[in-house]
């Protein structure tokens, strides 16, 4: 079944200029852009996005985080792109993910209190249909 997910630049990929690579790997892939948009995040915007991390020690190092530049913010579609695009970003810690996927190949531990792996994905169809909702109401 064709269905959308909301994918994220983050500040640390948009900053080292990899943008065009995360969207060139998705592409590739054989996903559909259905919306690019160059945005800078909020708090606001930040609370509701990362809802199910709040209380963690992460959590406000990573609001910070999100909040030191722009991100990239992208509604792909595509057969399964929910879990295609989570394979193509790669484990959560890049020093593990596995070399191929975008945070394998670009990424690296970083001595701070938050990881920093380049991209978000949506997690499950529950997540992509409420982050697109955040990021892009209008769809
Ligand atoms: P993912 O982005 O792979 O879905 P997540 O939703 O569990 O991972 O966490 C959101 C982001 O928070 C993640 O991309 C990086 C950061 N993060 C997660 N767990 C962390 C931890 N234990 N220490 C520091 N940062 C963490
Ligand atoms: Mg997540």
């Amino acid at each position: 079944m064709t269905e959308r997910t909301l994918i994220l630049v983050k500040p640390d990929g948009v900053k080292r200029a990899l943008s065009g690579e995360v969207l060139r790997r998705i592409e590739a892939k054989g996903y559909t852009l259905v919306a690019v948009e160059l945005r800078k995040a909020t708090p606001e915007l930040l609370a509701e996005h990362y809802a199910e991390h709040v209380g963690k020690p992460f959590y406000d190092p990573l609001v910070a985080f999100m909040l030191t530049g722009p991100v990239l913010a992208v509604v792909a579609e595509g057969e399964r792109v929910i879990e295609g695009f989570r394979s193509l970003a790669g484990a959560t810690d890049p020093t593990v993910a596995a070399p191929g996927t975008i945070r394998g190949d670009l990424a690296r531990a970083w001595d701070l209190p938050v990881i920093h792996n380049i991209v978000h994905g949506s997690d499950s169809p529950e997540s992509a249909e409420r982050e697109i909702g955040i990021w892009f109401p209008g769809l």
